[in-house]
């Protein structure tokens, strides 16, 4: 290193740099639950967990700032104050991103970013002054090595994957906890299984990399200690892809962990094959999960074949699920339709599987094809590729030239979605899901912002709303047939109203 260098690497280590951390906003979704969350006055489901990541990795000395766009505004103080913009993002978040970069660049602020959408399109962002791209754990230390050294490049990219069992606490006390229905720790990345269209696999490998117990304990107690009581999500592409672990290791951890706190519950995501292990299931439900979301995709064995999702297949999904729900995890589930294979039928079976499987949230995508993934690559070749994907897979757009007529294929979308969150159906398939569902004791975390939601949601839901017939008599069945879940049947009547709203 010149002398020039050591003093430039002092200098970063030793002057006190200003780094605003900004989360753009999502825009209206499915999994934004915006109008969901109105009822217990929180903004958004849960911090910026990448971010927050990142900033545990920026040097000590270096002063933080979080704005999450969700949750709160930019101002042009947070701007002025800061030396340097650390933006990250999905590409869902993209328009808001391009005006937070042109607010930066406006104020002369040099901007870092990194992420899932600033990986996935870096090409788009020229004014992006530093990409720093893929897993922050291995990237940014080259960053900060270079940009000590005074020569930062442009952008940093990898295509190794990150041990996490090193990827610092994240940095909690940056977060205003109030503001969140959730708050989101991460257990491990990637998934072993290899479906078409998917591009967790592309960004997180097939290796399941699990943190370890005594990281994932310090991680809940820095929440916790901070007075966080109440849903916490995992953002894992696949919990169960390592269930040795998760068996020996993992899920009893939890449960030593849980067993002198109070309120706090866990969800994820999963695949279909948790159903063949009850005492995988059984441990989780004893570690304090609810809830697993479970990409089921679709219930025509042809498609499952067609895009490699091979452990869906030559199953009874259905009796999959619920046997699931009767341990006592609620399952939301993933759905897609405009695959080669589907035929105009499949609108009416994807209601009828919906339905009987008792899915009440159900994630409802046209197929879209992501740069990176498998699908992606043929339907190139195939010449099939149209307009750039939106990033929201379930706002009825494609950028897939599907094999049905376009207009049959977005008709049978919008059918599926009217039919499922119709207040008839939607009511009728909580009651289908409440009579499986093995209800735990002690598993809801209720404060005054719940109980206020209940009187918000008579008002909402039982005066104002079409449906409001169907919601008085699922409180009334909830109330005598069901009076410990009486709570949860509340919520996902909630959740319904949500899904209409958001769908028009
Ligand atoms: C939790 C989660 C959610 C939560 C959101 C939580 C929140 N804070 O709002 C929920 C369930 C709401 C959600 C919803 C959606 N999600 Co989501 N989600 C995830 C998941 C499973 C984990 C995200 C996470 O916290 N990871 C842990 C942190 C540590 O990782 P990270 O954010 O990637 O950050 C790392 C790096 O990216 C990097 N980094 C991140 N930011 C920055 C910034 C800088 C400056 C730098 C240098 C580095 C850096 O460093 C970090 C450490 O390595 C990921 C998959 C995954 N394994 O990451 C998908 C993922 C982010 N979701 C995705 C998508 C598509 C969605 C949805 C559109 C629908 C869907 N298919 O699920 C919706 C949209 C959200 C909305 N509100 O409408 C995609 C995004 C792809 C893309 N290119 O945008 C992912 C990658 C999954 C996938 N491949 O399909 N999601
Ligand atoms: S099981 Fe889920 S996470 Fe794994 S490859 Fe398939 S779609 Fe992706």
């Amino acid at each position: 290193m010149s002398r020039k260098e050591e003093e430039h690497s002092v200098l970063i280590e030793e002057s006190p740099v200003n780094v605003l951390l900004i989360y753009p906003e999502f825009s209206d979704t499915f999994w934004s639950f915006k109008y969901a969350l109105r009822f217990i006055r929180k903004r958004a489901f849960a911090p910026p967990l990448g971010l927050l990541t990142v900033a545990a990795m920026l040097p000590k000395k270096w002063e933080k700032r979080l704005v999450d766009v969700n949750v709160a505004k930019l101002t042009d103080k947070d701007l002025a104050w800061a030396d340097v913009a650390f933006i990250s993002g999905m590409t869902i978040q993209r328009d808001s991103a391009r005006e937070i970069i042109a607010r930066c660049k406006d104020v002369g602020l040099k901007i870092v970013a990194g992420g899932p959408m600033f990986t996935t399109e870096p090409d788009a962002f020229d004014e992006v002054d530093h990409l720093v791209l893929n897993e922050a754990e291995i990237t940014l230390p080259l960053f900060l090595e270079d940009l000590a050294n005074g020569c930062p490049k442009r952008v940093y990219t990898t295509t190794e994957f990150a041990d996490i069992r090193r990827s610092p606490m994240p940095l909690w006390e940056l977060v205003n906890m109030r503001r969140y229905a959730s708050m989101i720790i991460q257990f491990s990345r990637g998934c072993p299984f290899n479906c078409e269209f998917c591009s967790v696999t592309e960004m997180f490998g097939h290796r399941t990399r699990l943190k370890s117990t005594d990281q994932i304990v310090a991680e809940l107690d820095g929440i916790y200690a901070q007075g966080w009581r109440g849903p916490v999500f995992s953002g894992d592409d696949n919990l169960i892809g390592s269930k040795r672990y998760l068996k020996e290791e993992l899920l009893p951890g939890l449960i030593r962990w849980r067993r002198d706190k109070e309120g706090v519950q866990f969800a994820t995501e999963v695949s279909i094959n948790l159903a063949d292990d009850p005492e995988l299931i059984q441990l989780m439900v004893d570690a304090g999960f609810t809830t697993v979301f479970i990409g089921i995709e679709t219930p025509d064995q042809d498609s499952l074949t067609e895009c490699g999702k091979n452990l869906n297949a030559d199953r009874d999904l259905v009796a999959d699920v619920k046997t699931i729900q009767r341990a006592g995890l609620q399952v939301q589930g993933g759905f897609i339709v405009g695959f080669d294979s589907d035929t105009p039928a499949i609108f009416q079976r994807q209601i009828d599987f919906i339905q009987r499987s008792g899915i009440v949230t159900a994630m409802v995508g046209l197929l879209q094809a992501i740069p990176g993934t498998r699908l992606y690559e043929r339907l190139s070749k195939e010449g099939r590729l149209r307009d750039a994907v939106t990033g929201d897979n379930a706002d009825g757009t494609t950028n897939v030239v599907s094999r049905m007529n376009f207009e049959t294929l977005q008709e049978g979308y919008r059918r599926i979605m009217r039919t499922i969150y119709s207040p008839r159906i939607h009511y009728a398939r909580i009651q289908i899901f409440l009579r499986e569902y093995k209800f735990q004791k002690n598993r809801t975390h209720l404060d005054v912002q719940h109980i206020l939601a209940f009187f918000r949601s008579i008002y909402h839901l039982g005066v104002k709303s079409r449906g409001r017939l169907q919601y008085w008599k699922l409180l009334v069945w909830a109330a005598f047939r069901r009076p410990k879940a009486f709570p949860l049947a509340v919520t996902l009547a909630i959740y319904g109203y949500h899904f209409r709203k958001s769908f028009g």
